[in-house]
């Protein structure tokens, strides 16, 4: 009997002690997300088949919400799933090339708001498994890669919005803007009066059901069956309760290092990070908390095969640097099409970005923001260590006469030099703390050209709230 006890006590101690090593505390579970500073989203699902048209019509709007845009009802979607058969299918280069083009993580849409399971689930047959050709989870051997290449990986869920498992929630219609249906007049009427549905076979189960016997069994699964789970990323809690959002977040035990973000219902539920969506915050709106900036590369999250509105990567390389400069991450989209293809012009700007990144990679990662905030001529971004400060400024657009100015600087310079080539560069400092680097007309990056100062002690500058 004593023994018994002993035994029971050893495992109850031993329990504590693992229960006591998984408590991570928020800043150590976010420290290799706040270094990483940039990562790929991945948009794919069963929208890459209509790939932005339906019924010969071009549907506006982001592509992986054409089936709620153009009001298609749940039978109709569900056969696109034959179509979807992505042979093509490469998850080894999808990490390499998000490794390539510099990203730390990678989250991608285990599920959108259209239902579709890119995964093996019980809990719905609307999944690749069960509902395609192709029959196999998507999702393991892209963790494989991941791990193979040290990338971090991350789930999407759509918790609320389900548009093909009945009970799911829908998104309203917008005041301003109408539905891309021929019939919108009688599809407004009834989607007034079916919370947002346009389909019966949306309501045929309740949203708590719904919660019940699809989101959360599917969270468990995407939480247990991966190995480990970066980051839970929801999106839109259209119709979420307090109680459905405690089931969901209890999941997250599952994964006692997972950062979650501010989307699963507001508010009392407000995660790790914010989540900027297609915009870069001013930064008199930052309120030290965690935050992340995704946007898409064209105009869509999933792909739209006439899409072809990109961002350039001198855009998209000083979008980086800018949030950077403000102590952001940029998760930056790719939205593959149905046979399992990244679009050759998001290879394209991934592979110039991974270029750039690899001269000046130094200036992003493991940084802090700006002491001054912006300057005119571009960004700057900072690491402290124990007597020492690395100032990284970003030249976008060189000054005529090549001087470039930073007030209020008091430190002893140890060294200024050019991050990519190593040439060294001349410096002075006024009385009045003005610190004045002179650039050479050569060895000038159109992107942005970063120049590495090296100061004694940590910087303080006046002028950072004046510069936002
Ligand atoms: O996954 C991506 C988007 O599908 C999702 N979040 C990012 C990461 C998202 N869900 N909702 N929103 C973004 C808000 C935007 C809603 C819009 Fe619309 C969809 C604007 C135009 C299409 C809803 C439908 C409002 C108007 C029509």
């Amino acid at each position: 009997m004593k023994k018994t006890i002993g035994v029971l006590i050893f495992i109850f101690l031993s329990g504590q002690v693992i229960t006591a090593q998984k408590a991570l505390t928020k800043d150590q579970r976010m420290q290799w997300w706040r270094e990483a500073r940039f990562g790929m989203f991945i948009h794919w699902g069963v929208y890459s088949v209509p790939a932005g048209s339906w019924n010969g019509r071009q549907i506006g709007g982001i592509g992986e919400w054409i089936m709620n845009r153009a009001k298609i009802p749940a039978a109709e979607y569900q056969t696109m799933a034959k179509q979807f058969n992505p042979v093509n299918y490469d998850p080894d280069s999808w990490a390499k090339m998000a490794k390539d083009a510099g990203m730390k993580y990678i989250v991608i849409t285990a599920k959108h708001h259209d239902g579709f399971a890119l995964f093996e689930t019980k809990a719905s047959k609307w999944n690749v498994v069960d509902a395609t050709m192709y029959g196999k989870d998507l999702l393991k051997p892209l963790a494989e890669a991941c791990k193979k290449y040290g990338i971090k990986l991350g789930f999407y869920y759509s918790q609320a919005q389900d548009w093909n498992n009945p009970g799911g929630s829908a998104a309203r219609k917008p005041t301003s803007e109408g539905w891309a249906n021929p019939d919108s007049v009688t599809i407004d009427a009834y989607t007034k009066e079916h919370k947002g549905h346009w389909d019966p076979a949306q309501e045929m189960k309740t949203f708590a059901q719904y919660i019940d016997n699809v989101a959360v069994p599917q969270v468990k699964e995407l939480l247990t069956n991966y190995g480990d789970v970066a980051v839970l990323w929801w999106d839109t809690p259209t119709d979420m309760t307090n109680e459905a959002a405690t089931k969901l977040k209890s999941q997250l035990t599952l994964q006692p290092a997972i950062i979650t973000n501010d989307r699963l219902k507001r508010p009392n539920f407000p995660g790790d990070h914010k989540t900027p969506e297609q915009r870069i915050p001013n930064i008199k709106d930052l309120d030290g908390t965690d935050w992340e900036t995704c946007m898409t590369m064209n105009g869509t999250w999933g792909f739209k095969s006439y899409d072809h509105n990109y961002k350039t990567p001198e855009t998209l390389i000083r979008n980086l640097l800018d949030i950077a400069s403000k102590g952001g991450n940029f998760l930056l989209n790719v939205g593959p099409d149905n046979l399992g293809e990244f679009p050759k012009e998001s290879i394209d700007i991934l592979a110039k970005m991974g270029k750039w990144m690899k001269v000046n990679g130094e200036a992003v990662y493991g940084t802090k923001a700006s002491p001054w905030g912006l300057f005119t001529w571009g960004r700057c971004t900072s690491k402290e260590t124990k007597d020492r400060t690395t100032l990284y400024f970003s030249v976008f657009d060189r000054p005529e006469d090549g001087k470039l100015e930073i007030p209020d600087l008091k430190n002893n310079i140890i060294s200024a030099v050019l991050l990519a080539n190593g040439t060294k560069l001349k410096t002075s400092v006024s009385k009045s703390g003005l610190l004045t680097v002179i650039l050479p007309y050569k060895a000038f990056d159109p992107i942005a050209t970063i120049v590495k100062v090296v100061v004694k002690g940590k910087v303080n500058s006046k002028t950072s709230s004046k510069n936002k």
